[in-house]
């Protein structure tokens, strides 16, 4: 039986980077990591024994584990990251928040469920973050920004301040979004895009200055 154990979702590339994580803040003696390919089963990610599939979500609460993270973090994977953290809750495991030893969160800023805050990210004063977001590896979420559920900030991008990012929204590696801008709901930000005018719901945004060039999904 674990005591306070945390459940990890997936074992792919990200994975690698939240059990690293869960390493350093010495929860990962007490963690075990569920993926949907069976040839992984088995085997350890980092050391944490992969135990199986989603199937055992349900019996992860009596068996001593109280947390968990969604730990598929890819372009094409919100729907998936929403369904998949919904069924941990529904499996009556709680959503952890995971702060990387190597981050900087203001005083005043605000953390949803499920959140992580990868290495050297940095996330200023008053800014909200939502349930199951992700904050990668050296992004900056300057002050008063809002940040909806299930969004990926990948690493190195920058959201100057009061910028309102909607749910599902990926903003991609080294893009910059300018102050007091909206970004709609599941609109996928290119890498290295400077944004500077407000980003259409499901719009599909890139270049210097950005410009849509489709729509998410399509
Ligand atoms: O329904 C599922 C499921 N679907 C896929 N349940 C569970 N428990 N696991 C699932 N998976 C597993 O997620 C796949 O079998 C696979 O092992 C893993 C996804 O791994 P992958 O490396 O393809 O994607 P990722 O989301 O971990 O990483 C991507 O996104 C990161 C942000 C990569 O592009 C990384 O390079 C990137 N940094």
């Amino acid at each position: 039986m674990v005591a306070d154990g945390v459940v990890l979702i997936g074992a792919g590339g990200h994975a690698r980077v939240v059990a690293d994580a869960l390493h350093l803040l010495g929860w990962a003696e007490r963690a075990v990591v569920l993926d949907a390919s069976p040839q992984l089963h088995g085997t350890r990610l980092l050391g944490i024994r992969v135990a199986g599939g989603d199937e055992l979500l349900p019996r992860m609460k009596s068996e001593g584990f109280t947390r968990f993270f969604v730990a598929v973090g890819g372009i094409r994977a919100f729907g998936l990251r929403r369904r998949l953290f919904e069924a941990a809750v529904q499996a009556g495991l709680e959503p952890g928040i995971l702060r990387h030893p190597a981050s900087v969160l203001a005083g005043s800023a605000k953390l949803g469920a499920g959140s992580q805050v990868l290495a050297g990210a940095i996330v200023n004063a008053c800014a909200e973050i939502g349930e199951n977001v992700i904050l990668n590896s050296g992004s900056i979420v300057e002050h008063d920004c809002w940040i909806g559920a299930d969004v990926h900030i990948a690493p190195r991008a920058c959201l100057a301040g009061g910028v309102r990012v909607g749910r599902q929204v990926h903003i991609g590696a080294g893009a910059t979004i300018c102050e007091n801008l909206q970004i709609g709901d599941r609109a996928i930000v290119g890498a290295g895009a400077v944004v500077i005018r407000d980003v259409p719901p499901e719009a599909v945004v890139a270049g210097v200055p950005a410009k849509a060039i489709r729509r998410s999904g399509s």
